[in-house]
């Protein structure tokens, strides 16, 4: 059966956005997956761990006839391809592949859970996520994404990359300016 699945990637050593390219490409090659959708590339603050370069991050959509077990040794055999090494938690990587959501299952696979727990409050996820699905409806939270994405507090700290001139576009996604604009629009 094809599942609809969504993987969130990410990168913040070396050249961030070929990492992304080389792991989408691997995903592309193997047999049992293709990709549908991939999001804009992000960049955006390091979340948890601080003190480190920003990351690249962007989500894309496949469809999948594998299991979420097979589909997570394909991810971290990609990661091991990018070259990624034993690292810190939430500590710089060369590529990071996350199985956000496998269809509409729950699960816990290793030490690894689907949904992933954290995505909800991440920007750098939700904001690619809302992108390509903002209908999307997370079933247990009984919020479409675009509504988590409304009640994010924070999306400053996501820029949208340009990958022509390898730069981030100069205002945030959603800045405090337009925050305003809303607040007063809503009085
Ligand atoms: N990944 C982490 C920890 N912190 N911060 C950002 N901005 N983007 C990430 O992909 C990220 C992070 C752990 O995987
Ligand atoms: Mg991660
Ligand atoms: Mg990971």
């Amino acid at each position: 059966m094809n599942q609809d699945v969504y993987i969130a990637l990410g990168s913040n050593i070396g050249n961030r956005a070929d990492h992304l390219e080389k792991a989408i490409a691997f995903l592309e090659d193997q047999m049992g997956i293709r990709v549908i959708t991939r999001s804009s590339i992000y960049e955006t603050n390091p979340v948890g761990y601080v003190d480190q370069q920003s990351f690249l991050n962007m989500v894309v959509k496949v469809q999948t006839t594998l299991s979420a077990r097979e589909l997570l040794d394909v991810t971290q055999s990609i990661e091991q391809q990018c070259g990624r090494e034993r690292d810190v938690r939430w500590g710089p990587r060369t590529i990071d592949l996350d199985i956000l959501l496998f269809g509409e299952e729950n699960m816990m696979l290793e030490n690894l859970m689907i949904p992933h727990p954290r995505m909800w409050e991440r920007a750098f996820v939700i904001v690619p996520l809302k992108e390509i699905h903002p209908t999307l409806y997370a079933e247990h939270l009984g919020q479409t994404i675009q509504e988590i994405y409304d009640g994010l507090p924070d999306k400053e700290g996501v820029w949208i990359w340009n990958p022509q001139t390898m730069e981030r576009k100069s205002e945030p996604i959603e800045s405090s300016k337009d925050i305003r604009k809303k607040n007063l629009q809503n009085k």
